[in-house]
């Protein structure tokens, strides 16, 4: 047994291929275009594992995509790979369109001929897509949370090519019959992220000394979800969900973004103590442009329906996140400057 994931080399991607590789034993094709958010050394504690290959691919390769399903034989692939940061899709979105989009259509196609040729359709194999609660749009103060009925109404470049990607998930579902699973998750924070997305970055520039840019008002609210339980409930809908449904994934943990800087100011102040308070760099600035208000997620699907419920709770999560950089300013530093670009040739890295 084999699964392939894509993606791996990413934030998420890569705490569950470190996560599954601790949990079973069986090997994973990790599979990553290794763009400025996919970083190898998130691997490092693989190196030397015969159970784990490397392969820099991109989603979008599909006669590569159908060479390393022929070759490896997986029981299920796990769709990790996309880009996923909002402010840089308001930049520049054919990246967007070109991995989220093309790239999941490639993939599908390619898993598509693979489970119908090769598996002869067996009906065991599973297709999981990892998406996002951005593609239900934005709620008010006192909406409820997005359920897995709630219509799409994507707001961003990001979050549309994400909405995209998960109908066409479902259209080879319904037309073809094959075996896939969708979740869409709130957002995920914890070890490894790149320090682009608000709790990385917040903590990066607080140990810099650097402002700390809080959009707009700072009221937004997210609902935060620890990467680990992430890859639990992941774990779960490959193992346990229904063919062709869809699960949400959540944190029960909704925070306004100025909470959170806020609270990742005082567990700052207490596990790396500065002159004055990390609050006094916060920082008030322009708007992110669209910017959805509030994203929660009703997530009594997955619990009733799978048995999975988050275990971390916040405060907690956050404690250990701030530590893990901590403890990893290398990798920060590298990340930051580039430099882990260069470490692509590690022997673990096919190409
Ligand atoms: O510097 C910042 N200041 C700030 O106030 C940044 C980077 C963000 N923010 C705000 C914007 C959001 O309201 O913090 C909130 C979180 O921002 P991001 O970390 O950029 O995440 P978000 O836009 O909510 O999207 C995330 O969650 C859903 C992920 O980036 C997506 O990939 C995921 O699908």
């Amino acid at each position: 047994m084999t699964v392939l994931i894509t993606g791996g080399a990413g934030f998420i991607g890569s705490n569950f291929v470190l996560d599954w590789m601790g949990a079973s034993g069986e090997p994973v094709i990790n599979v990553d275009k290794l763009t400025y958010a996919g970083n190898v050394a998130n691997l490092a504690p693989l190196a030397g594992d015969a159970r784990h290959v490397f392969v820099q691919a991109d989603i979008a390769d599909q006669p590569r995509l159908e060479q390393l399903l022929a070759e490896h034989r997986p029981r299920a692939i796990v769709n990790f790979a996309a880009e996923s940061h909002v402010d840089r899709s308001i930049h520049g979105a054919g990246d967007f369109v070109q991995t989220n989009v093309v790239g999941t259509f490639h993939l599908l196609q390619a898993a598509l001929g693979y489970w119908r040729d090769t598996l002869g359709r067996d009906s065991s194999f599973r297709f999981l897509h990892v998406s996002t609660d951005e593609v239900y749009g934005s709620l008010g103060p006192d909406d409820a949370a997005f359920s897995e009925t709630t219509a799409y109404a994507p707001n961003s470049p990001y979050s549309a090519s994400k909405a995209a990607s998960d109908h066409l998930v479902r259209a080879w579902h319904h037309t073809y019959g094959m075996p896939v699973l969708t979740t869409n998750c709130s957002n995920n924070y914890g070890p490894l992220q790149f320090p682009e997305k608000l709790i990385p970055l917040m903590i990066s520039k607080a140990l810099a000394g650097e402002p700390l840019p809080v959009y707009g008002d700072g009221k937004n609210v997210r609902d935060w979800l620890y990467v680990g339980d992430h890859c639990s409930a992941i774990r779960a809908v490959l193992a346990r969900g229904t063919p062709g449904e869809v699960y949400n994934v959540g944190g029960n943990s909704e925070r306004q973004n100025i909470e959170v800087v806020h609270t990742l100011c005082r567990i700052l102040d207490e596990l790396a103590p500065a002159r004055e308070p990390y609050s006094r760099l916060i920082t008030y600035v322009t708007d992110r442009p669209g910017h959805d208000r509030r994203y929660a997620i009703d997530a009594r699907k997955i619990a009733r329906e799978l048995g999975w419920e988050p275990s971390v709770a916040f405060e907690d999560g956050m404690r250990r996140t701030v530590q893990w950089y901590l403890d990893n300013a290398d990798w920060v530093k590298a990340v930051q400057s580039g430099e882990y670009r260069q470490w692509l040739d590690v022997n673990y890295v096919r190409r």
